[in-house]
């Protein structure tokens, strides 16, 4: 008898986490992952359930010629639940002429993924290489103009589609702490955060990511460029939510680094995820992979790992051999040692959504306005628990408010809000008499 409780209270038990795992491989919000107990639950026995056991997702990038492929289709559907279209999305790709968009292959790869149940990683908005010749031909306002109109064109298309967006991918210079001398820079070292901006007003439902390669080391020029970026964007309230390691590593110019873990862990303390968004390696080692993913495991605001690829032939670099399965389809160790770092987490670090002493940033975003109100809208990045506080001038008040609970006190004229169930995008009716100037807004995480 009590062996028969004990059992189905293992089932119920893993049914719990297995309906969790499968909520979130649809994309649902979930407010806490139910956590295995590893002495009697079997651990995840793919990578994409045993990365959700910790509240992480694992993903790798396709391509939308192989959709055809079953042996590719069967490993992707079985072992990742985020996917990233390879080339798809750059923008050749998709406004290969200015203003005429092309969504065709980036769709089949988007419409695969929601038929499977995977979130998306878009990749990528603006960046110097994979540039159609019509955009290379411009400059000055007309280039800049032409960046913006290229975010909202696909970032429109894909409304609510897109669980993270790499916004801008490799602005910065190897070696060094510059700049990357491309088109876009010589509009105006703002491009990055004209990016961002555009990008949040576009779908603020979307995390914003930036995405660079050969910053994994903590103590490299570019690795410490990107920071400096990213603590300025973070203290002057730039939207931006997180950062993507591509991680493709080298024994010659790009080593794994022993420090990969405090630059994760650096970065976070900024209040943005972060991501390892296009790990492979050559000759795919398995403690190679198995540090790589075990660092991100360490730090709670790791959100997930990607590679770059299924299988060695479909890798953009094959002669190397760098990815978790082999011309076969078959497993490789690197893939062994993977799943054993994902299933040795379970117990432990369910990465948080809330960093303990974390930040919040509420950004304003002005909408519709009238002769004597104006509608505000507000994302709040940083953190899923958190109170807002917006104080209005004398002469204006609130007279709506939508997505958050919200108090007003028209004492004091200071509206407090806190989240309604609806993550972190919400807004406001403000009644003014004559004078629409913004409130200010401060955050704190609760
Ligand atoms: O894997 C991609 C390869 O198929 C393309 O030919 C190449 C050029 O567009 O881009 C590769 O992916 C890159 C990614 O988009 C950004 N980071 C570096 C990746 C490897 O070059």
């Amino acid at each position: 008898m009590i062996g028969r409780l004990l059992s189905s209270s293992r089932v119920i038990r893993r049914t719990l986490v297995l309906g969790a795992v499968a909520a979130l491989s649809m994309g649902l919000a979930m407010a806490e992952i139910p956590r295995a107990n590893a002495a009697a639950d079997p651990p995840g026995t793919t990578l994409g359930v045993a990365a959700a056991l910790s509240g992480r997702y694992f993903g790798t990038a396709i391509n939308a010629s192989k959709l055809g492929d079953t042996a590719y289709t069967t490993i992707t559907g079985r072992e990742f639940d985020m996917v990233t279209p390879e080339n798809e999305m750059t923008i050749d790709a998709t406004e290969p002429w200015q203003g005429q968009f092309v969504f065709t292959n980036a769709d089949r790869v988007v419409d695969w993924a929601v038929r499977n149940g995977k979130r998306v990683r878009g990749h990528a908005l603006l960046w110097h290489s994979g540039q159609p010749q019509w955009l290379l031909t411009l400059s000055g306002a007309a280039l800049r103009q032409a960046m913006t109109d290229h975010i909202n064109g696909v970032m429109a298309h894909y409304k609510g589609k897109i669980y993270a967006w790499d916004v801008v991918n490799e602005a910065f210079a190897d070696g060094s702490g510059a700049r990357r001398n491309s088109n876009f820079q010589r509009t105006g070292d703002d491009w990055i955060e004209a990016a961002f901006r555009t990008a949040r007003a576009a779908d603020p439902a979307a995390k914003l990511c930036y995405n660079d390669y050969a910053i994994e080391s903590w103590t490299s020029a570019k690795t410490q460029a990107v920071y400096t970026m990213v603590k300025d964007f973070t203290s002057r309230g730039v939207p931006i939510d997180c950062v993507g390691f591509q991680a493709h590593l080298s024994s010659g110019s790009d080593p794994y680094p022993g420090d990969f873990r405090t630059t994760l862990q650096n970065f976070a303390a900024l209040g943005v995820d972060v991501q390892i968004t296009e790990l492979d390696v050559p000759g795919a080692p398995a403690a190679t992979y198995a540090a790589v993913v075990g660092d991100c495991l360490a730090v709670s605001r790791c959100t997930g790992v990607t590679v770059w690829g299924v299988r060695d032939p479909d890798s953009w670099r094959s002669g190397d051999t760098p990815l978790l399965f082999d011309g076969d389809g078959d497993k490789k160790p690197a893939y062994t040692a993977v799943l054993n770092a994902l299933n040795a987490a379970v117990p432990g670090a369910s990465p948080s959504p809330t960093p303990p002493g974390g930040s919040c940033t509420a950004t304003l975003l002005p909408g519709a306005k009238w002769p004597a109100r104006y509608n505000l809208g507000v994302t709040v990045t940083g953190s899923d628990h958190w109170v807002v506080t917006m104080t209005l001038s004398r002469t204006q008040s609130v007279v709506a408010t939508w997505n958050v609970r919200a108090r007003w006190d028209s004492a004091r004229n200071v509206l407090t809000a806190r989240p309604g169930g609806h993550g972190g995008s919400w807004g406001v009716t403000i009644k003014h008499h004559g004078r629409p100037a913004l409130p200010t807004v401060s955050c704190r995480p609760a």
